[in-house]
């Protein structure tokens, strides 16, 4: 038997002709997992092998989308030469035609309703080098200042709350070496098991060296599963729970007030405002019964060391950025932060999710996180770019803004880069119809996405495994993508494409770049003296350490690990609180007799985002291949929802159907739609256009919906 197996073994090696490898990272989450690729020619066919890569942050990890990721890379439906939009159907035509046809469009729309009338439509799925020079483009080559992108969508409610309290934002304040040895952990809102799961084993070990984890979530998921203790929150009621936090570890005087005195303000006006409210009425409004909530604020403020976690469960409200600096005033006035084993992170979403927010791809910033409205920060850029100060652009509106202006004919040509807006933005239907009101769309994807669909014309882009780059992890790591592969058919870089089109605009001068690396040493000196600083970083020092921790302002710095231990980032030095009040119209969208019930939307381990990439991959579609609604079994009852069939889910907005999953594991008021499905699945026709007045981020976490038996 041994004989028989060893001979087959040793036929099957002959078999493979020859191997391949590729080092990369896995296109998807924040974790950025370094992996290889290897390619085996086995007689008449490829065989594909993904294995994890050590480093410092994944450890050589990975999860089931990035075992699978090539396989959408190499999908037959990859667009490879670009497709322009004639009578209704795509045909191929050369670069040559596409990039004057580009020239033409732009140039006509600049002429008859001015320059802010074309916008930009970016990405945190991209690298530094093409999310920088997406804001250069916008403002030095199209000269508008219309220019936004999917993380507004993401994490903008964090990074404004980190802005505001601490003056600085780097997702992870500590990195997470320390997880393991921290006594008290909140997990607020995010679901890391199954969104950024080779991370887990950090918060596993936490465990086993016997910290205690607190979860906050309206479900129980994979994530509240390794918690001590699960406070079941009633959707979009963080910012009231987190009074109730405070209420306790305020009046139970466990706060810490030399750190308060020291390095805090603000602080009365919280205590003065949180011991005026009443224990009873925050625990009806979050439904979170007083005695969890007491506990729960005793054991995070009695340990000595703690941190608190949120992702997009607490951001993506209306008042995310307020419920984000909530938990934040729980760190201070408990002194867990600018220490070891105690500090904050928002679990970013997006592969680049980090950088892609701080290199001037937003709609009122430039690079090195500074503002574009800012007199020395524009002198500062204007130098580095080549141009007139009072040449470059003021500041925009934010993503979903801009659909509103396309709808009202102020802008009326996009270019739309690594993103499907029409299946990830709020008021799905609305966004359609805006869509189809632009003069002229270029869509720049692996694919003929939702969005792309309606554009006039589509470039193809190269994918994790053909574009090298950096990107910026979760931990604020500022990490290189290598890429080797060559890119398929006609497929270029998206920096290629930014720098091709800036030529035929005649803006060739300011788009001279041969490699990814030009354009990363132009980022440094960009991003010289702001608050993400990455002067200090070359690629080859990321390649000798394995990633190096922004900020990082000079060649000898070896990037740093811990944020706020001297100082915080405001010019007195200190963290700002602020007291939340509890608004009775927040969540906004009351639930009522027709709209009974709360609708939260999130996501699903096989999937990614909406499902452009992961639709596409066979052994991820299979996991998941259709959208379903979680609901509690006393609720199907209610509304005659029986398990597994298919049901309407309808909101003032739209209406979608998807197949019933009764779990006991969601509360009775709420239901659960993940977002990863298109068209008569998309969520996002349900989720209204209220934006947080802050951030601007969408409330896709809170909608009042109907449930029927189709
Ligand atoms: N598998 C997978 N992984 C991903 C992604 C993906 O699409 N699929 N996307 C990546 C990206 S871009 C992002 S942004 C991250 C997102 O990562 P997460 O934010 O962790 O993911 P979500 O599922 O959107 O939401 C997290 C949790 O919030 C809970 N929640 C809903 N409403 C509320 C509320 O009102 N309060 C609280 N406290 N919790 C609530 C949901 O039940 C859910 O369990 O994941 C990244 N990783
Ligand atoms: N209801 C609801 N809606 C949500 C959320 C939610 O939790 N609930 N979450 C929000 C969040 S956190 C996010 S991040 C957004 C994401 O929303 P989107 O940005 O719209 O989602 P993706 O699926 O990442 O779209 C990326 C597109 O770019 C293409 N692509 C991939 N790689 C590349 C590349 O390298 N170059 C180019 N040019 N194209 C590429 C893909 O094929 C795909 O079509 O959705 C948001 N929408
Ligand atoms: S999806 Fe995230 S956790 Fe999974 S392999 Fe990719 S980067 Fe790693
Ligand atoms: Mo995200």
């Amino acid at each position: 038997m041994t004989e028989l197996l060893l001979k087959y073994f040793r036929t099957k090696q002959q078999e493979v002709q020859s191997e391949k490898m590729y080092n990369t990272q896995c296109p998807f989450c924040s974790m950025q997992c370094k992996m290889q690729l290897i390619e085996q020619s086995i007689v008449s066919r490829k065989k594909y092998t993904t294995i994890g890569k050590d480093n410092p942050t994944s450890e050589g990890r990975l999860c089931i989308k990035g075992m699978n990721a090539h396989q959408h890379a190499f999908h037959q439906d990859r667009i490879t030469h670009p497709l322009l939009k004639v009578n209704g159907e795509f045909v191929r035509i050369s670069w040559e035609r596409a990039l004057l046809h580009i020239k033409e469009q732009f140039s006509t729309i600049q002429a008859v309703d001015g320059y802010d009338a074309l916008s930009v439509y970016g990405s945190a799925s991209i690298t530094n080098e093409e999310a920088y020079l997406l804001g250069k483009f916008a403002r030095v080559a199209l000269k508008t200042r219309y220019i936004d992108y999917n993380g507004r969508l993401c994490m903008s409610a964090a990074a404004t709350a980190a802005n505001q309290t601490f003056g600085a934002d780097r997702g992870f304040t500590n990195t997470l070496k320390e997880v393991p040895f921290t006594r008290v952990i909140i997990l607020s809102g995010t679901n890391i098991a199954e969104c950024q799961p080779t991370i887990m084993p950090y918060f596993e070990k936490a465990k086993e060296n016997g910290a205690f984890i607190i979860a906050i979530d309206p479900r129980e998921t994979a994530t509240t599963q390794i918690a001590d203790m699960h406070l079941k929150v009633k959707p979009g009621m963080d910012a009231a729970l987190a009074n109730g936090l405070l209420k306790v570890i305020i009046e139970e005087n466990l706060i810490d007030k030399k750190f308060i005195e020291e390095r805090a303000t603000g602080f009365d006006e919280v205590r003065d405002y949180v011991t005026s409210l009443s224990l009873e009425d925050l625990s009806d409004m979050t439904g979170v019964p007083i005695q969890q909530i007491r506990s729960a604020a005793i054991k995070f403020a009695s340990e000595e060391s703690g941190m608190i976690f949120t992702a997009r469960g607490v951001e993506q409200q209306i008042d995310g950025t307020d419920a984000v600096r909530n938990l934040l005033n729980i760190l201070i006035s408990t002194g867990k932060i600018g220490k070891p084993l105690s500090g904050y992170g928002a679990i970013t979403g997006q592969g680049n999710g980090q950088g892609a927010r701080e290199h001037g791809q937003k709609a009122d910033q430039l690079p090195g996180y500074r503002s574009i409205e800012n007199e020395e920060h524009r002198a500062y850029i204007a130098n580095v770019w080549g141009v007139k100060k009072e040449d470059l652009p003021r500041k925009g509106v934010s993503a979903f803004e801009v659909f509103k202006k396309i709808d009202q004919g102020e802008i009326t040509g996009m270019l739309l880069m690594c993103s499907n807006p029409v299946v990830s933005n709020p008021n799905a239907n609305f966004v359609k119809a805006a869509l189809k009101k632009l003069k002229f769309l270029v869509a720049v994807d692996l694919f003929i996405s939702e969005t792309a669909q309606y554009a006039d014309l589509i470039l193809p882009a190269s994918s994790y495994l053909e574009d090298e780059g950096t990107m910026t992890n979760l931990e604020g790591r500022v990490t290189l993508r290598e890429a080797s592969r060559p890119c398929p058919g006609e497929a270029k870089h998206d920096w290629e494409i930014l720098c091709e089109i800036a030529k035929v605009l005649g803006k060739e001068q300011y788009f001279s770049y041969t490699k990814a690396e030009d354009i990363f040493n132009e980022l440094r000196i960009a991003s010289r003296g702001g608050t993400a600083d990455y002067y200090g970083i070359t690629y080859e020092k990321i390649k000798n350490e394995g990633g190096i921790l922004w900020p990082c302002p000079d060649i000898e710095h070896n990037g740093t690990e811990r944020l706020f231990e001297k100082s915080f980032a405001h010019p007195d030095g200190r963290a700002k609180m602020i007291a939340v009040k509890n608004t009775p119209d927040v969540p906004k969208e009351k639930i009522c007799d027709e709209y009974p019930l709360y609708l939260t939307t999130g996501r699903v381990m096989s999937h990614y985002l909406t499902g452009v990439q992961t639709r596409k991959s066979s052994a991820l579609a299979a996991r998941n291949f259709e959208s379903y609604l979680e609901i509690h079994p006393e609720t199907a009852r209610k509304f005659n929802i029986e398990n597994n069939r298919l049901v309407s889910v309808a909101s003032k907005r739209g209406r979608i159907v998807v197949r019933s999953k009764w779990s006991e594991k969601i509360r009775q008021d709420t239901v659960f739609v993940p977002f990863h499905w298109a068209d008569s699945q998309n969520v996002n026709k349900l989720v209204g256009e209220e934006l947080d007045p802050h951030c601007k981020m969408p409330g896709f976490k809170v909608s009042a919906v109907h449930v029927s038996p189709v």
